[in-house]
């Protein structure tokens, strides 16, 4: 039935189309928090938004594993190739759009991550947007070399 649906010219098309492509959902995805080989150092996590029905924005991220949360975004000074980070106070994620933080892109930082996250290679993390949508994940927990993290290699065996 729906496949009829679809291909119905002109207006009414149109009319349906909102049945053909469902309405985008606001979305954090592929959460993944690397773990600061340095102690003291920050860990970074990258992910993908996905846009909702409307345009958001993207005002906090914070985790009860860690101390400190912010979000950052990359600068590359096209002379000297010098790499700055500096913290955004909100990120607009245009509605059906994907809005990645990837390495050498915007990105997170946590500082102070706790002993929860590293023994079970999962963060909790809540992302707070500017509708009043809170989406909470479970990201993945790993070392820079992509691995589980260490205490809870130590846990497994
Ligand atoms: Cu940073």
């Amino acid at each position: 039935m729906n496949r009829r649906i679809c291909i119905i010219s002109g207006a009414a098309a149109a009319l349906l189309l909102g049945g053909c492509s469902p309405t985008p959902q606001l979305k954090v995805k592929e959460a993944v928090l690397t773990l600061s080989p340095v102690d003291n150092n920050p860990s970074a996590m990258h992910f993908n938004v996905y846009g909702g029905p409307e345009d958001v924005h993207l005002l906090r991220v914070s985790s009860p594993s860690a101390i400190r949360v912010e979000m950052h975004d990359v600068t590359v000074d096209a002379k000297t190739g010098a790499v700055t980070m500096a913290p955004m106070n909100r990120v607009l994620i245009p509605s059906g759009e994907k809005v990645a933080f990837k390495k050498g892109g915007k990105h997170v930082m946590m500082w102070g991550v706790n002993v929860i996250p590293r023994r079970l290679g999962v963060i909790e993390t809540e992302f707070l947007f500017s509708n009043n949508v809170r989406i909470l994940v479970k990201a993945r927990v790993q070392e820079i070399d992509g691995s589980d993290p260490d205490e809870k290699k130590a846990i497994d065996g």
